[in-house]
């Protein structure tokens, strides 16, 4: 096995287009995880660490935020309680290449700005800190301590700390989250935007306003429990694969499952369960019954449809729909939500969703049918300029029938970045409620700013504009992950100074402010050993259990330090040794941190003995656990009436949808192979339905541009190679990040301020 990374670049000549695939997992699934790990890792590493992964006494996997199975709920974690991409996860954090001073004495900045993401993110660990100073080709390296006075200087010479914005991507531990934010906040700022802003924020911004706290309300017992499982714009097989486990299951005590989608998503359709032997050999399990293939943006019309039949039905038979018990006793404004849909434009529901009228009155029906169901939905809702009512109109259908606060039955957007939900009660937002700022405040006796900060769009304006010039980021991609990529980076670029805390190389330490640092951090996986001894963290998954997650390997060099050390560090330099905050003491031991979590944090009393609980502890949820809404203006759940939008395609465009393949976790990249789409050795396709493709002109194998267009002009992005795809008429599909810059900045949802990332409106010109 070749363990070195590949030493050219990708070369997409050999692109590859099969047929998609109709089912999930499986054997390749297991034996590609097993080989991503020899090829990085080694064999013995390999198993090794994977038996770690999820284990009670091992490391939270650092892919997605689906939960564990936990024993207070009558379950038990199996042996392997990882999939296929987690442990790709695992196997790029646990490498052995290495980046270290001869990497960057050998390649330019200007010769990596070269390379392809896949390439950066192949070159292993960074190993030590270093700096590009102004005017500089190469990265050079830099102490600690001089890496940590260079930031306080530049910081501290802002004329206003509102002019330094610090960035967090969802893998950062809550002890590391923690300090992170009480450092801007001690700063003077509260401009801390993270990847949420980009992910669910949607859902948050929703659901704060329906039931009153922007989480989910369902555990994965009642994902088992539950008869009706609707998974909305959502691709579980590739982002969320332990999921389907928990499908299975359901569907095993008899549960059915209904996939909105405009793409027949191999996960969604039939699962080969790798931990049983059918799943290996057999020919699996049925997923879901009802396959809605909705076109992009139309599932606020869908929803608003399924309400007015539930409405309607209600009315003709009183008594047989609604749950009226809760209705009266648990809600707020249902008169003017029914009064709202007691008439429906069918026409337009039939062009917003392309469906069949009849499926969804079958889709209905089910609903009326459930005892207990469930929504699941993820980026397929929330990055559309309507994600926010979209988002409510689930709720209102839920809310309808009763289904949530009861076992097997809630709301459940699902998660993306492992601990992006913990982040996000740990402090990191640019407008944390009052009380939260408040408890900090009295917690260390610092003045905490009350203004609003910048989320991630607003971030890149006020650097286009001047007006951010220190750009500071503890995990993350900023640079690829964000839309109108070319924008993005001329923003960055006006910087005074860019930090990046990474483990990998990526982009955005190529688009980098006039100086800039990397500072190598320690993964999850990895042993964290301090002045008080070896360390732990904790993390919140998408179900709001929190528990500890330790790292048992060897750290990936000896100049590493944790995010934790990181921050402590820093905010020594920039504060001093006598700051109201014991830096220093936080740095040696995590359980002072979490001392103080305990008392300014929401629900996180007697935080250090509950996170050494086996299974860690379930933070309160008012709606799932006692049916209360009490986060809520009314203090009920809210029925809200929204106007029925979506998203119209003139004569010869397309709807661009971006979104993941089987083979990256956001912008690191791991292949180049979209197993289940029938992709191999290539990223640079656009799926185009055989009837657009016939009406535009094109075909299979041709090479296009694709143009974006927006009020203040187009957005090209070369070269991609059209593949014919079943997909929904009128919407096409390419991947992140390689579309990002077709997403115009200004393009975003209401409220909720997210990039308009899955409906792009854009003309397809041949290639030259
Ligand atoms: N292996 C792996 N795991 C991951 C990630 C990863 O990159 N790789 N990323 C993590 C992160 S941060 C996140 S947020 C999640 C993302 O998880 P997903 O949301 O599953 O990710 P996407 O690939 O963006 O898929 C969006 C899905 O929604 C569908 N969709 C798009 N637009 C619409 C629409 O208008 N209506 C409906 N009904 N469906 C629509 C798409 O066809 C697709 O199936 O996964 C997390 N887990
Ligand atoms: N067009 C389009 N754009 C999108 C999306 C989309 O669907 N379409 N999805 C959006 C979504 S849902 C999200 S969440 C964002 C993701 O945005 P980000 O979170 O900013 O991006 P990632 O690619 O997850 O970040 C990967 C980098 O994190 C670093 N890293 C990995 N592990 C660690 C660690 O333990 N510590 C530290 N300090 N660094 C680490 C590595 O250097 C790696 O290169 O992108 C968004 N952008
Ligand atoms: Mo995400």
């Amino acid at each position: 096995m070749n363990r070195d990374a590949p030493t050219n670049d990708v070369d997409e000549t050999e692109l590859a287009v099969g047929k998609p695939k109709g089912w999930a997992a499986g054997i390749p699934g297991v034996a590609v995880s097993l080989l991503r790990g020899v090829e990085q890792m080694g064999a013995g590493r390999t198993v090794h660490t994977l038996r770690l992964l999820n284990q009670r006494e091992g490391f939270d996997c650092p892919g997605c935020a689906w939960p564990e199975p936990r024993e207070a709920d009558g379950e038990q974690r199996k042996l392997a309680e990882f999939c296929e991409n987690g442990a790709k996860a695992v196997a790029e954090e646990a490498t052995k290449r290495r980046v270290g001073a001869d990497f960057f004495a050998r390649h330019s900045v200007a010769e990596l700005a070269e390379k392809t993401d896949f390439w950066l993110g192949q070159q292993g660990r960074i190993t030590e800190p270093v700096v590009l100073r102004e005017g500089a080709s190469h990265y050079e390296p830099i102490s600690w301590d001089e890496a940590f006075a260079l930031t306080a200087r530049t910081m501290n010479g802002l004329a206003e700390p509102d002019e330094a914005i610090f960035y967090t991507s969802g893998r950062t531990s809550n002890e590391a989250a923690f300090v992170y934010q009480l450092l801007v906040r001690s700063f003077g700022t509260n401009n801390l935007p993270d990847c949420s802003n980009m992910c669910h924020e949607s859902s948050g911004a929703a659901l704060a306003e329906t039931t009153g706290i922007g989480k989910g309300s369902v555990s994965l017992a009642d994902i088992h429990r539950s008869d009706l499982i609707v998974v909305v714009g959502q691709n579980p097989g590739t982002n969320h694969p332990r999921m389907l486990s928990a499908l299975e299951e359901a569907k095993k005590n008899g549960a059915k499952i209904v996939a909105v989608n405009p793409l027949p998503e191999a996960g969604l359709m039939r699962f080969k369960n790798p931990q049983n032997v059918r799943g290996l050999v057999g020919k699996g399990t049925p997923l879901a019954d009802e396959f809605a293939q909705i076109k992009l943006g139309g599932d606020l019309a869908f929803f608003q449809a399924l309400g007015h039949l539930l409405l309607s039905w209600e009315t003709a038979a009183p008594g047989t729909v609604l749950d009226r018990d809760f209705i009266d006793g648990s809600t707020h404004d249902f008169a003017a939500y029914a009064e709202h849909l007691r008439e429906l434009d069918w026409e337009q529901v039939d062009e917003a969703t392309g469906l069949d009228r009849e499926q969804i009155v079958r889709i209905a029906r089910m609903l009326v049918d459930s005892d207990r169901t469930i929504y699941c939905w993820a980026m397929g809702l929330t990055q559309h300029r309507h994600s926010v009512p979209t988002i409510k109109e689930i709720a209102n259908v839920a809310l309808l029938r009763g289904m949530i606060g009861k076992p097997g039955a809630g709301l459940c957007p699902v998660r993306g970045h492992s601990n992006v939900q913990g982040d996000r009660t740990m402090g990191i937002w640019e407008k944390m409620p009052e009380k939260f700022l408040e408890r900090l405040e009295d917690e260390f006796g610092i003045p905490v700013p009350r203004k609003h900060g910048w989320d991630t769009v607003d971030s890149i304006r006020a650097m286009r504009d001047g007006k951010g010039k220190v750009f500071f980021a503890v995990g993350g991609n900023f640079a690829s992950a964000t839309p109108d990529s070319e924008l993005t980076a001329a923003a960055l670029r006006s910087c005074e100074l860019t930090v990046q805390v990474s483990t990998k190389l990526n982009r955005s330490h190529l688009v980098h402010g006039r100086t800039a640092l990397i500072l190598p951090t320690l993964g999850r996986t990895e042993r964290d050993q301090q002045a008080g001894g070896e360390q732990f963290v904790t993390v919140e998954d998408s179900m709001s259990v929190v528990h500890s997650s330790r790292g048992r390997l060897e750290p990936a060099g000896d100049r590493l330090l944790s995010e934790v050390a990181i921050v402590c560090r820093l905010a020594t330099a920039l504060f001093g040794a006598d700051h109201a905050v014991p830096w220093r003491d936080f740095e040696g031991d995590y359980d002072l941190i979490r001392d103080r979590i305990s008392r300014v944090v929401d629900g996180c009393a007697d935080y250090n003995a509950r996170v050494r609980l086996p299974d860690g502890f379930v933070l309160p949820n008012a709606p799932r656990d006692s049916r209360e809404f009490s986060g809520t203006k009314t203090g009920k759940a809210t029925f809200t009436a929204s106007e029925l939008e979506y998203p119209r395609i003139p004569d010869g465009r397309l709807l661009l949808q971006t979104l993941r393949s089987h083979d990256q976790y956001n912008t690191t990249i791991y292949g180049l192979s979209d197993r289940y789409r029938g992709i191999e050795d290539g990223r640079r396709v656009v799926f185009v339905s055989p009837a657009d493709l016939a009406a535009l002109g094109f075909a299979d194998g041709e090479y296009v541009d694709i143009v974006s267009e927006w009020a203040d002009g187009d957005r090209r992005a070369e070269r991609f190679r059209v593949v014919e795809y079943p997909t929904a008429p009128g919407c096409a599909a390419a991947y992140f990040p390689e579309a990002n810059s077709l997403v115009p900045l200004d393009s975003v949802a209401k409220t909720s301020n997210t990039p308009v990332s899955k409906s792009i409106l854009v003309r397809l010109e041949a290639a030259n």
